[in-house]
């Protein structure tokens, strides 16, 4: 049993929770139907009132939000109060298309620093920390996100931001940070340039990181874990719902504790929109209950995950999700396969002597799907002998292949060759959507 930042809604019941819930949903169904033409006209077109949504029950007649919605309705359209109220705006552009931008009141920011301080106490932290920041500040929500938590909780707050990766080495060395949140690809680069620095574990305080904005894989856990000498947490959330913080990690490491007083999670068929029952994968769903500014409704993350209500050995009730494996749309479809990026990755950690960096190259010659997949291997094996260098490639191609089923040509890249991240990494080339 660990420590709690909010007992009262981090342990209660199942019954307790529900009936939060419900009210809260049934009072924010009714907030937006009023003041939002979006959510009225929408609700009218399904045949739904606000007398309709009376308990958690009722969610599924309520009509999904999709991404594209919000970019229709840019740049103010979905906001639920006057925009004198609205205190703080962030955006998100997202990989693809128009961007987004969504919007908090005052009570908005302290839910967030709330629930950004249940994910930092889960990960053992407290005032005494000093927490160094490297997710980015700015409109992307993952900097102010955990600072605003950091700094509620009495923590010594670090906002280094990115970039300018051997500062933060000597940031990290010579301040003592002690709790740290970066993209794990991030972390992946810094813990290599500590090393090229020649900078030990033993030389440095950190005793947690929290990492996220980017799927990631259990083997990366156990990675950056020994590298950094320190315990790695998963923490999530995207823009539309608040930014990090919608759900986190515990000590037990098993799947992340979703903030359920304030977001209530839903598992549906991508494909029909069904919602699946608990334990299924599928696609992730959110509806905001308690936000004032932008309380989406039922919106469609595409994120893929599965829900769990296992009891959990740090005595926290809030339901989980598992890892996510990824999104719907960076789902790679080769030979009829469904890939996600992150299943390649579990592959090549798995075999001694590949190096966590790598890069995905999806083609289409002669009709034909093609898979390329770069890695890096480390200095030593390297330098070894050819021999050596072939019996690594081989077991990675017979890991690859028995993890998503297909075969992959694997090139063997020099150390330090492949391009290096300091946010959220892009694996993937995909030549065939240039060539659509
Ligand atoms: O990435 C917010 C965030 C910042 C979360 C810092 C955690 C830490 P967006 O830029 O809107 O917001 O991207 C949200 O990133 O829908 C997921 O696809 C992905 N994502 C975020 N956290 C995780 C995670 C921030 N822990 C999108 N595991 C989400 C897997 C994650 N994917």
């Amino acid at each position: 049993m660990g420590n709690y930042y909010d007992k009262a809604m981090e342990c209660a019941t199942l019954y307790e929770m529900e009936s939060l819930q419900s009210f809260r949903l049934s009072q924010t169904v009714r907030r937006v139907y009023e003041n939002v033409p979006f959510y009225r006209d929408r609700m009218i077109e399904q045949g739904v009132t606000p007398d309709d949504i009376k308990s958690v029950a009722d969610l599924h007649k309520l009509p999904f939000v999709m991404k594209q919605d919000l970019r229709d309705t840019y740049p103010y359209g979905l906001f639920a109060v006057p925009l004198e109220d609205v205190v703080r705006l962030h955006a998100s552009s997202g990989t693809t298309g128009k961007q987004i931008v969504v919007g908090y009141t005052r009570n908005d920011l302290e839910i967030w620093n709330d629930c950004a301080a249940r994910a930092l106490v889960a990960a053992g932290g407290t005032k005494a920390d000093f927490m160094h920041v490297s997710y980015g500040y700015g409109l992307f929500t993952g900097g102010l996100g955990v600072h605003g938590g950091a700094e509620k909780l009495g923590m010594t707050v670090i906002p280094v931001s990115t970039g300018n990766t051997a500062r933060q080495i000597n940031i990290f060395k010579d301040f003592g940070s002690t709790l740290i949140c970066w993209t794990p690809s991030y972390a992946m680069f810094i813990a290599e340039t500590m090393r090229d620095m020649g900078i030990t574990k033993d030389q440095i305080k950190l005793k947690a990181g929290l990492f996220g904005a980017e799927p990631w894989t259990q083997e990366m856990r156990v990675t950056l874990e020994e590298m950094l000498g320190l315990k790695a947490y998963d923490i999530y959330g995207l823009t539309e719902i608040i930014g990090p913080g919608v759900s986190f990690e515990c000590e037990e490491q098993t799947g992340m504790h979703i903030c359920e007083d304030h977001f209530i999670p839903e598992i549906i068929d991508p494909d029909t929109g069904k919602v699946l029952p608990l334990g299924e994968q599928g696609e992730l769903v959110f509806t905001c209950i308690s936000k004032e500014a932008f309380p989406l409704l039922r919106y469609r993350t595409r994120d893929i995950a599965v829900l769990s209500r296992e009891k959990c050995s740090c005595g926290r009730t809030l339901i989980k999700m598992l890892k996510p494996k990824g999104r719907t749309d960076d789902m790679l479809i080769i030979r009829g396969v469904n890939v996600f990026p992150s299943q390649i990755e579990t592959a090549l950690l798995s075999v001694a002597g590949s190096e966590p960096f790598y890069h995905i190259n999806v083609d289409r010659i002669n009709n034909n799907d093609t898979l390329e997949i770069e890695v890096e291997v480390s200095e030593a094996m390297f330098s070894d002998t050819i021999k050596s260098m072939e019996d690594i490639e081989n077991a990675i191609r017979v890991a690859v292949e028995s993890v998503i089923g297909i075969g992959a040509k694997i090139t063997m890249c020099e150390p330090k060759t492949l391009k290096r991240f300091e946010g959220k990494a892009a694996h993937v080339t995909d030549r065939r959507k240039l060539l659509d």
